[in-house]
């Protein structure tokens, strides 16, 4: 029988609660030893255990079938797929920090200055639709502490708690975009993964129902 490909992160913040949900959904996945993929007991289903930043990337090439993964990393990598369905967790923002000190004056402050982020993509559209000119310094990781090296004036990044940015001596001084969880899909499954993706889905909807 013909199997559905998911693909989920392998370890990091979405980890966990990607395999809750399928567990929510009636399937049993062990993943004792976090190999590379695995199959549900009880499900036609494959599971692969990805980098989130290699999801969308996969699902495109129909590598995987569908995905889990945070909607900053489907934006950022511009990737031919589908978003299926939001799934609750994982909620964050892409936010613009600035040293506590600085006077926040609105977005023109940022004109001219120099941003670190690991999201270039987003915040490029972001200054491209907004007129502004800024000078974007991309970075792999560790983007908090950019500013406090003198790498850049200000940065722009994933906030949950805001305890980060107050850690490195920064502000929050725009909050750009909200994120969280989705399901995205290859825009051309077989009609029998199609299938599998509508049984998925309604396990999914039926979960996101009975939580309120
Ligand atoms: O190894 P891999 O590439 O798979 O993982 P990763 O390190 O790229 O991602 P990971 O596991 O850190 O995050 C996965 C996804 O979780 C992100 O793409 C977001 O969609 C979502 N998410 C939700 C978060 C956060 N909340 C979050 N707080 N991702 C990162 N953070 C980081 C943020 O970068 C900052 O350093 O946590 C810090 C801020 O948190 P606060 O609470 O101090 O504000
Ligand atoms: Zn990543």
């Amino acid at each position: 029988m013909e199997k559905i490909k998911i693909a989920i992160q392998k370890s990091g913040r979405l980890s966990e609660k990607s395999l809750d949900l399928l567990t929510e959904c009636g399937i049993n996945v062990s993943n004792g030893n976090r190999k590379l993929k695995t199959d549900a007991h009880n499900f036609p289903m494959e599971i692969l255990f990805l980098r989130d930043d290699d999801i969308p990337q996969y699902v495109e090439q129909g590598v995987a079938d569908i995905g889990i993964l945070g909607q900053n990393e489907v934006w950022e990598k511009e990737k031919d797929v589908v978003e299926i369905e939001k799934l609750g967790f994982g909620n964050c923002r892409l936010s613009l920090a600035i040293p506590k000190d600085e006077i926040y004056t609105g977005l023109d402050y940022f004109n001219g200055k120099r941003i670190a982020t690991s999201y270039p993509k987003i915040l490029k559209k972001f200054f491209r639709e907004k007129g502004r000119d800024v000078k974007i310094e991309e970075l792999g990781g560790s983007v908090e502490i950019a500013t406090g090296i003198g790498l850049a004036d200000a940065i722009f990044d994933i906030v949950s708690t805001g305890s980060t940015l107050i850690m490195n001596g920064l502000k929050e001084a725009e909050a750009i975009i909200k994120s969280q969880a989705v399901l995205i899909g290859n825009k051309n499954l077989s009609t029998a993964k199609t299938e599998l993706l509508e049984r998925l889905l309604f396990r999914i909807k039926a979960y996101k129902n009975g939580q309120g």
